[in-house]
């Protein structure tokens, strides 16, 4: 099967280049399934599966973002192969209040479990509350919630993996020493904050005791905001050896205005982008040597199979609870370090110029 022989591909190119594992995302879904949800606030797009039984939805960080889409249509894919009905909704802007109105929206409509990409690790916890007193299955994905909200965290990869994979890229492209600075995306987001805290930790370690973060931006996830930050920092801090952007948004305008600006010889990027948004920038020579990510549709597609085990009852989220999710495998309930309880999607890979062509067609 050309999806084997292709994941097969990376997972070689990733070992001998990277020693980065492969694990559970070597059955990466070779094409992103097509996305029919619309944009905004107050509207939604219904996926329903031949068989019907269960709606499932899914409110994303915000709309606008391809990383977002892609995890949307990995979820509709297998709402689908389940027999149920997708709800997807991308609040206009990435922020905790726009979501609380979808979720009280959700709750009147009665579906049967909510998945939730936090703008807010708190916030949402009346809302998200709510909706598990009604009984409606509630999980987050890619951005974590609080404990109180929610029943399991889908997340993407190990925050601490993340944390050390990034400081490892930063330490390598610095040449061991100098200033560097994080492009972010929202300063409430809690993925990005963790990876933050995740990198931060890792710097404590004496190996990184040359390195100086001058500052952590944030851009919002917004691409022209992104832009503008960038500026500032190479203005602010002309000493400044990388940039590192755990952002798809921030990490694709950071390498333009890196490009744009001819500095790709005194400015090295990293972080974690889409490899379809970044192959022009992906290379030695070129304003970002590597990067990293996992495949948003598994994420997607995880999310969806795990609202599906809550609300059938297979799982409650308890640590060490086992459930297959279809063609994706077991998996099994851990321990997440905010003292609840998480799922793992699988490793970070690393994109460089000997990959990124493979790969730019696939997400
Ligand atoms: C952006 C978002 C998303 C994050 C990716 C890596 O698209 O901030 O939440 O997981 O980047």
């Amino acid at each position: 099967m050309k999806k084997k022989v292709l994941s097969v591909l990376l997972c070689t190119a990733m070992v001998a280049a990277l020693l980065v594992g492969c694990g559970n995302n070597e059955e990466a879904t070779e094409q992103p399934a097509e996305t029919t949800e619309t944009e905004g606030e107050s509207e939604a797009a219904e996926t329903t599966g031949e068989t019907g039984g269960g709606t499932y939805a899914l409110i994303t960080k915000a709309a606008g973002n391809p990383y977002n889409e892609k995890k949307a249509a990995g979820f509709e894919e297998s709402v689908k192969e389940l027999g149920g009905t997708a709800i997807i909704r991308h609040p206009e802007k990435a922020t905790a209040e726009d979501q609380i109105t979808m979720i009280n929206e959700l709750v009147a409509q009665g579906v049967d479990s909510i998945a939730i990409a936090g703008n807010d690790f708190d916030a949402l916890q009346p809302a998200l509350r709510a909706a598990m007193d009604k009984g409606i299955k509630v999980s987050s994905v890619d951005s974590n919630v609080n404990k109180d909200s929610r029943m399991i965290f889908v997340n993407q990869a190990g925050t601490d993996q993340i944390g050390e994979t990034l400081m490892d890229a930063v330490l390598d492209l610095s040449g061991g020493e100098g200033q560097w600075a994080i492009l972010s995306a929202t300063s409430q987001a809690a993925n990005q904050n963790a990876w933050i805290e995740a990198m931060k930790k890792v710097m404590e370690d004496s190996k990184y005791s040359k390195l100086e973060l001058a500052e952590v931006a944030y851009g919002d996830d917004e691409y022209q905001k992104s832009v503008t930050q960038t500026q500032a920092l190479i203005q602010k801090y002309p000493d400044l050896k990388v940039i590192c952007a755990p952002t798809t948004v921030g990490i694709m305008a950071a390498a333009k205005v890196l490009q744009d600006e001819n500095l790709t010889d005194q400015i090295k990027l990293t972080g974690l982008g889409l490899p379809s948004e970044m192959a022009d920038y992906v290379g030695e020579d070129k304003a970002c040597p590597y990067m990293y990510l996992w495949n948003p549709i598994d994420v997607g597609r995880l999310s969806a199979f795990t609202s599906a085990a809550l609300v059938s009852g297979e799982i409650t989220g308890a640590i060490g609870e086992k459930f297959t999710a279809g063609s994706m495998g077991e998996y099994e309930i851990v321990a997440a370090a905010d003292g609840g309880t998480e799922i793992i999607v699988g490793p970070p890979f690393a994109f460089n110029a000997a990959n990124i062509d493979e790969w730019k067609s696939v997400y």
